[in-house]
């Protein structure tokens, strides 16, 4: 593993129309006609924001433990140009996401079943509260995405890391890519999701050929090289979850919100103060095998019913809901404290046992993407029965590792698979879960494809009448 962190504190690129690559030309255009089909003129430049894979390290990045994506080459591009009206006009290729009008200064974000163009307003948000910009201009805007949406590739932080892109180099503002991983970190809990920022810091971090290992507290990012001799292959079940339209997601952080202070308050801790296991950890000054030791110690394996969460931390269910609960979590009577901390400090070791090992060794790799699949789905309950059945069609086929990747219950599996299987691999996955449904199949080529690691997000500006 190489650090180049000293390149994240640049801004990020800015390309001229020759230095795009020969595929991206024709899709450029085509954005750039259509915004000048609905607008009346051409863009002033392009932004670009990618989707991401995550190789291990599945919803432990909310409780500050670092994780291991990389960029994909599927992602969402803006063709952008400013207007003096001081609105925000949204249009976007796919028909299924009709048009939108809003003032730039004066909006609301609908964090319940979010419509998309309110994943644009996030990213608005965050650089408007960054920058104290008291008079942004107003943005015309082309959206036009690859990324497939609520697969778990993060198609929904492409959109907010995009649309913080445009607002600030509309603005001509400088932020680094650094600060806007940052900013974009908390923009999509303006939705009411609490996630932890893997997916804005490796959209702006990203580097192509590499993944990175994201530490959070504070951010950094480092270069990994993946195993030579091996392909990674992504799968989409086809099963779509939106994150902020169910409350799976924020159940997930607020269990690890409850054990963390079920344990501070066990551990003689000042509970309130403490949110997540990390915090927590650090606290308590303890190895990941050491806090697996206290989770044992301390909780049972049952699920907690609320009361007895009051009963231990000693407050009432109002007090509950307004220190430890979110929006969207005040109904829940239920949580499973053990398991989900169970699945939190195994899966931080796994990433801790790749920093530390040989990632280079396809086969460590292997095992760990497996291992971590199997505590996702037994202890974080965050897989479904496609998710499964596709894991096991993905080793049986070859892979010498695959796992869900992303939010889970729904969205796509990961799998490393030896470069000389590679086609067979493929081909024996589109038979037993493509072939089988005629909706699946339609789509098979968007669903299932070798990926790897690329770019994070970037500028192309140039003259476009000329393109
Ligand atoms: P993901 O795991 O892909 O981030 P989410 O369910 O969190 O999934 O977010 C998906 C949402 O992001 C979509 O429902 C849509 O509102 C928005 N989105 C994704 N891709 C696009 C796109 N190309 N154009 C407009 N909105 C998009
Ligand atoms: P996706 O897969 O994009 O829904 C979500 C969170 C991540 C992380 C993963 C699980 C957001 C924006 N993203 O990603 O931070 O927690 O789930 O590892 O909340």
């Amino acid at each position: 593993m190489s650090s180049k962190m000293d390149q994240d504190q640049d801004k990020p690129a800015v390309y001229s129309l020759a230095e795009v690559t020969a595929s991206q030309v024709d899709r450029y255009r085509n954005i750039t006609s259509r915004h000048k089909e609905r607008y009346g003129k051409f863009p002033d430049f392009l932004a670009r924001a990618p989707g991401r894979v995550n190789i291990i390290g599945e919803h432990i990045d909310y409780s500050g433990y670092s994780v291991l994506p990389m960029a994909i080459q599927q992602d969402i591009v803006m063709a952008v140009s400013t207007n003096n009206s001081g609105e925000i006009n949204l249009t976007n290729t796919s028909s299924k996401y009709s048009d939108f009008t809003t003032s730039i200064k004066d909006f609301k974000i609908n964090s319940t079943k979010p419509s998309w163009y309110n994943y644009f307003l996030c990213g608005v948000k965050g650089i408007l509260e960054f920058s104290k910009l008291s008079d942004p201009v107003g943005l015309d805007v082309t959206v036009d995405g690859t990324v497939p949406p609520s697969a778990g590739l993060s198609s929904s932080s492409a959109m907010v890391c995009c649309a913080a892109l445009s607002l600030m180099h509309a603005n001509k503002l400088a932020i680094s890519k650094m600060e806007l991983a940052d900013i974009c970190m908390r923009c999509e809990w303006y939705i009411g999701t609490q996630g932890g920022g893997m997916d804005q810091a490796i959209c702006f971090l990203a580097k192509e050929g590499y993944a990175k290992l994201v530490d959070f507290r504070p951010l950094r990012a480092t270069d990994v090289k993946l195993p030579t001799g091996f392909v990674f292959v992504i799968a989409n079940t086809c099963v779509e979850m939106n994150k902020a339209a169910t409350a799976h997601f924020n159940v997930r952080v607020v269990e690890c919100r409850l054990a963390t202070q079920i344990i501070a308050k066990a551990k003689g801790l000042n509970w309130r103060e403490i949110r997540s296991f990390g915090e927590l950890h650090k606290k308590l000054g303890l190895s990941l095998q050491e806090m697996l030791a206290v989770v044992e110690e301390i909780l049972h394996q049952h699920p907690y019913e609320k009361k007895e969460v009051c009963q231990i931390l000693g407050v009432t269910d109002e007090e509950l809901n307004k220190e430890s609960l979110s929006a969207n979590t005040l109904d829940v009577e239920q949580f499973k404290l053990y398991n989900r901390s169970k699945h939190v400090f195994s899966e931080a070791e796994r990433v801790e046992s790749l920093r530390h090992g040989n990632i280079t060794e396809g086969s460590t790799l292997g095992r760990i993407l497996f291992d971590g699949h199997h505590s996702g789905s037994v202890l974080y309950e965050c897989s479904c029965k496609e998710l499964d059945e596709l894991v096991e069609i993905c080793r049986n086929a070859g892979a010498i590792g695959s796992r869900l990747t992303g939010a889970g219950w729904g969205g796509c599996t990961i799998s490393i698979v030896p470069e000389t299987l590679a086609d067979s691999f493929l081909a024996e996955v589109r038979s037993k879960y493509f072939e089988v449904d005629p909706k699946r199949l339609e789509r098979v080529d968007q669903n299932l494809f070798v990926t790897q690691p690329g770019n994070g997000a970037h500028l192309v500006e140039d003259n476009f009448a000329e393109f």
